[in-house]
């Protein structure tokens, strides 16, 4: 039996968008009128963090409340990995249906799919629906990887029997009579610049390479207006109980490719175009709510998996024309990074009613809210299920200001920060201050980096030397984190 009061929740996750990139969080230039009112309505949160600075790991974590680095197989994924998130795993999904709730996913998924003999010409052991959700609507991993499909629940949607899919990620295994970035660029309507050479599909080469199921390729055009059909869709026909979407868009991740009614509306070219397209999505299910007259139950959270970045790989134009923009507002670095831009980001809740509008400055991180869901739908969690997930719906509600003492994030690759209300600390890492291929700064340094955030929140000044004490205490933490798990021994 459910409680009448177990708000609707809906989570609304961008990929790839900055700290700086809406106008509520400081942009100019780019029209996000529904974002800007759902942070007039809510409460904007400062210091709402993803687990990681990319996004697989990001969305393992908030999926099963666990950091992510306890997982090596949860960094990013190719399109035919196998799922990293066991049928028998806790997952925040599977526990709302515990509490009564219908549960949906929409979007990109990027945790993997089978388990281990993945074939997408047959029903698929091994989806969301196997770890939690009653309905899936996805992409299996990214929109610039292979397969360039939609699954619907269990199937790839629109697929013809007699044309099946063929996939690989293997450049020794890459299909010769169908055409790739790599040998064909003359077909290509964007250029890659790194990374993304393999097979074409729609005038743009992908990372990894397909053939067949041409009835089933997705058109990247209206990919924003499908998910947001589909999601709408899962809200009507979940409308009379207590329900959970997870609406996870593909914007603004590359390519860039908006509807031709969004291209051109902001100065910044596609990458610009593409968040106006994202907001106006949003808003076709934030007015579907209205029309049902569930706003006032329905608790929406809106992040983002992981911090900005201009070239991911396409020559997009996303440098030429971003000006003056900061996708990272005044944070440091972004996607791939140690600092703050990597895994700092817009994180916005709204439940009328029960938040009191406004700003928060307390710390929280995604990872927290498996654990409090839990909390607002009354459900206790077993010894080992969601470890490092903290309880803060007083946090999340906008009655407590202060949040977490300290959490772990995680750039790349299982590198990790440790933070806490003041400081982030950086431990030395043995690899590249830039990311070779994005330019943007990964920030790894052979020496300890640590930032008193309260008055150096862009990450200027590094006080290791000065602070020898602080690094120490602050390496024991992180340490003592990652030997234990910090809400259930
Ligand atoms: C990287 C890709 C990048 C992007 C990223 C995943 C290259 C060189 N770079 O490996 O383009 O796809 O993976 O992005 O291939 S994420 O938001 O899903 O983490
Ligand atoms: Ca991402």
């Amino acid at each position: 039996m459910t409680k009448p009061a177990d708000p609707n929740i809906i989570i609304i996750y961008a990929d790839d968008l900055g700290f700086g990139d809406l106008s509520c969080y400081g942009a100019n230039g780019i029209p996000t009128p529904n974002l800007d009112k759902l942070a007039e309505q809510g409460l904007k949160f400062h210091q709402g963090y993803a687990t990681a600075a990319t996004c697989t790991p990001s969305r393992y974590s908030l999926l099963t409340g666990s950091y992510p680095w306890r997982n090596p197989n949860a960094a990013v994924l190719p399109g035919d990995a196998p799922q990293i998130i066991g049928k028998s795993d806790t997952t925040m999904p599977k526990m709302l249906q515990r509490a009564g709730y219908r549960t949906g996913i929409v979007g990109k998924w990027h945790l993997g799919l089978g388990n281990g003999n993945l074939d997408f010409n047959q029903s698929i052991d091994g989806t969301p629906n196997d770890v939690g959700f009653d309905e899936s609507f996805i992409m299996a991993a990214t929109n610039d990887r292979v397969p360039c499909v939609y699954i619907n629940n269990r199937h790839v949607e629109d697929l013809d029997p007699d044309d099946p899919i063929e996939v690989t990620y293997d450049w020794d295994q890459a299909y010769a009579d169908v055409p790739n970035g790599r040998n064909n660029p003359e077909l290509l309507d964007m250029m890659y610049d790194h990374g993304h050479d393999g097979t074409i599909i729609n005038g743009v080469s992908r990372i990894g390479h397909m053939r067949g199921g041409k009835s089933a390729v997705w058109n990247d055009e209206t990919m924003g207006e499908i998910f947001a059909d589909q999601a709408i869709d899962f809200i009507e026909t979940s409308k009379d109980e207590p329900f959970f979407l997870y609406y996870a868009l593909h914007q603004p991740h590359v390519p860039r490719i908006p509807n031709p009614k969004f291209r051109n509306t902001t100065p910044y070219g596609v990458r610009g175009d593409v968040i106006a397209e994202m907001d106006w999505c949003i808003g076709q299910v934030l007015n579907k709510l209205n029309e049902l007259d569930l706003t006032e139950k329905t608790l929406v959270i809106f992040s983002s998996d992981n911090g900005p970045v201009l070239n991911d790989g396409y020559k997009d134009q996303a440098i030429e024309l971003n000006g003056e923009h900061r996708m990272a507002g005044p944070l440091r670095g972004g996607k791939y990074s140690l600092f703050e831009g990597g895994t700092r980001v817009p994180f916005i809740v709204r439940w009328p009613g029960k938040i009191q509008p406004g700003e928060s400055q307390a710390l929280y991180n995604q990872v927290d809210l498996y654990h409090t869901f839990a909390e607002l739908t009354g459900q206790a969690l077993c010894s080992n299920e969601a470890p490092d997930s903290l309880a803060l719906a007083d946090t999340l509600l906008g009655k407590d200001k202060v949040g977490r003492d300290s959490m772990v994030l995680e750039g790349m690759q299982y590198k990790k920060v440790f933070r806490n209300q003041h400081y982030a600390y950086i431990p030395p890492h043995d690899d590249d201050f830039i990311c070779q291929y994005t330019g943007n700064e990964k920030g790894n340094t052979p020496e300890p980096q640590l930032y008193d955030l309260r008055d150096d929140i862009g990450q200027l000044n590094n006080l290791a030397g000065q602070m020898p004490d602080k690094v120490a205490e602050m390496e024991q933490e992180l340490n003592d984190t990652i030997r234990r798990h910090q809400t259930r021994q």
